[in-house]
């Protein structure tokens, strides 16, 4: 006979989990008694919330769905922002929740709210296990769901009687490899003749694009084909080498230097772009033209329709396209010329020397103290277009950012995540002093894990990215200024370290040696956003972009 919290946990390490993120509740007792007997870790977190942002990030960066567990009612509740983050931003993700009783009542409705359904409209599937032996066959199916494109969150709910249950039917089912179909010939044909007939085409990596793995084929295809790409904010970092083929990160929808290309491009091949994120262009009836590659058909809307598609496995399909189209495209020197034109505008005042710090110094120093393989975890604020525009990858997956809930408070939880999975790389979090506030109780889920991380804290005082949508849109200045606690000393109370950028030429040493000492750093420095309107509006000749 085997328990349902045991076959549960069980099931979960048949799927390979190692660490499970949350906060149980007393209807989750029996499922940790059975992880205390298991391999699995049980992370604590300090707010479900951080959990569900960890286990998404697990499988953001793997492939693999994380897992994270809270209680019913108020916990599970907790864990829906998680949820839509990882279902926009199709991360594979398991979420399991406990419930009162099925079978009794004894406690009749106290803390009892329709879970499955508030979960319903934020996951892939949502599901109630009613009983044990259905355990290994509900856990396979899940993570399949989570796992296969769109990747996903997968909410399962287990009742206290059913995780208690004995069970005699106990199998478990072996993980199986999924696989995509590739896209048919006729559809490769199609794409390959209308780039081979573009003058002037352009690749577009979008959010599905930075799929673990993906880096190798999606690497290999730009190699190939020497067609210049850009990439969406989610699509960032997809493609690992410093290409002199990248043109820009589009972080506005339409009027940035990276959209002179845009506009300049007759095709645009957009691989795994993910209608989820911010337009990174606009499509009208007069173009441009649209290849869409993904593994799934594209989303229509009033700014995308793609006029071709290629559908099925993204590498092995673009591959099949590369050999179509490999030496044979003409490219246009005078199109690439207007890479160095645009990189060139992006890098103006990156060594701006003023105080407080102006967001194009801040990327470019945290550019300086990070490895090429080092990780930078952004929560959401203003900086967040700076980065997305400013900062340069070389590895895949190395700059997490959210385009897609756009959800303050991630920053930490992701930052955890990733510090855990690469212990031996740089892992900083940059975050606005509004989202930071969101998710700060983590610093001491990161103190207690002991790991080595560091949290740059952008002070303005301010939810400065609506503050400055506030002043672009002509409101008067009001009602979005706070004050902050005292960040150093915040740290130490966790047993953190603090240090406060007082002079702009400190921002590089001050992260240099926090990354060289060991534990958790909070690295606070004032940020001057007078340049969100200098460069972001009144540069770009007055178009303003739409925000979140
Ligand atoms: C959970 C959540 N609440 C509100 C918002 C709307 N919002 C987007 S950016 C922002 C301000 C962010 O402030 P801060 O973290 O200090 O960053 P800053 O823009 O000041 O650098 C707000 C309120 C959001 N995206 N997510
Ligand atoms: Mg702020």
């Amino acid at each position: 006979m085997t328990k349902g919290s045991d076959l549960l946990v069980a099931a979960l390490e048949n799927e390979g989990v190692e660490r499970i993120f949350g906060i149980p509740g007393e209807e989750n007792l029996h499922v940790v008694e059975s992880l205390r007997k298991s391999k699995i870790k049980l992370i604590l977190t300090r707010h479900e919330q951080a959990a569900a942002f960890m286990a998404a990030t697990h499988g953001r960066l793997t492939g693999r769905p994380g897992v994270c567990i809270s209680t019913l009612g108020p916990g599970a509740l907790n864990l829906s922002t998680g949820a839509a983050y990882a279902h926009l931003g199709a991360m594979p993700m398991i979420l399991i929740t406990g419930q009162k009783a099925i079978m009794t009542a004894k406690q009749a409705r106290f803390q009892i709210v329709d879970v499955i359904a508030a979960m319903r409209p934020l996951t892939k599937m949502a599901r109630q296990i009613i009983s044990a032996a259905s355990i290994p066959a509900i856990v396979r199916d899940s993570f399949r769901v989570a796992m296969e494109e769109r990747p996903g969150p997968v909410h399962l709910e287990l009742p206290e009687d059913v995780a208690g249950e004995q069970t005699q039917n106990a199998a478990l089912i072996p993980p199986h490899p999924i696989e995509l179909p590739v896209a048919p010939p006729a559809a490769l044909d199609r794409a390959a003749e209308m780039i081979l007939k573009a003058q002037r085409p352009l690749i577009m990596l979008g959010a599905a694009s930075s799929r673990p793995k993906l880096v190798e084929p999606l690497s290999s295809f730009v190699r190939r084909t020497r067609i210049p790409f850009f990439n969406t904010q989610m699509g960032k970092g997809s493609v690992t080498g410093g290409s002199n083929l990248y043109v820009g990160t589009a972080a506005l929808s339409s009027g940035d230097y990276v959209h002179s290309a845009i506009d300049h491009a007759d095709l645009i091949v957009a691989i795994g772009h993910d209608t989820v994120e911010k337009p990174p262009f606009l499509m009208g009836p007069k173009g441009p033209i649209v290849i869409h590659v993904g593994c799934t058909s594209a989303n229509v809307e009033q700014v995308y329709f793609p006029h071709a598609e290629v559908i099925g496995d993204v590498g092995a399909s673009l591959a099949l396209l590369a050999d179509r189209i490999e030496g044979k495209l003409r490219p246009d020197p005078a199109f690439l010329g207007l890479r160095g034109k645009i990189l060139e505008r992006i890098t103006q005042r990156a060594e701006d020397g003023g105080f407080p710090v102006i967001p194009q110094r801040i990327v470019h120093d945290v550019r300086q103290v990070m490895p090429e393989d080092g990780m930078v975890c952004l929560d959401n604020g203003m900086y967040k277009i700076w980065f997305a525009r400013n900062y340069r990858t070389h590895v895949a997956n190395t700059l997490l950012l959210d385009n897609a809930l756009a959800t303050m408070g991630a920053g930490l939880p992701s930052a955890i995540m990733a510090a855990l999975l690469y212990p031996r790389r740089r892992v900083l979090a940059v975050c606005g002093d509004g989202g930071f506030m969101m998710n700060s109780q983590e610093i001491e889920t990161a103190v207690r894990l002991g790991l080595n991380l560091v949290v740059l804290i952008l002070e303005d005082s301010a939810y400065g990215m609506i503050r400055w949508k506030q002043a672009v849109d002509k409101f008067p200045d009001w009602g979005l200024t706070f004050s902050n606690p005292d960040f150093v000393r915040y740290a130490e109370s966790y047993g953190a370290t603090g240090h406060r950028v007082k002079r702009t030429e400190d921002l590089v040493p001050t992260l240099d040696a926090a990354f060289k000492d060991t534990g958790v750093h909070l690295v606070t420095v004032p940020v001057d956003y007078a340049e969100n309107t200098r460069v972001l509006v009144e540069e770009l000749q007055g178009r303003v972009p739409e925000l979140a």
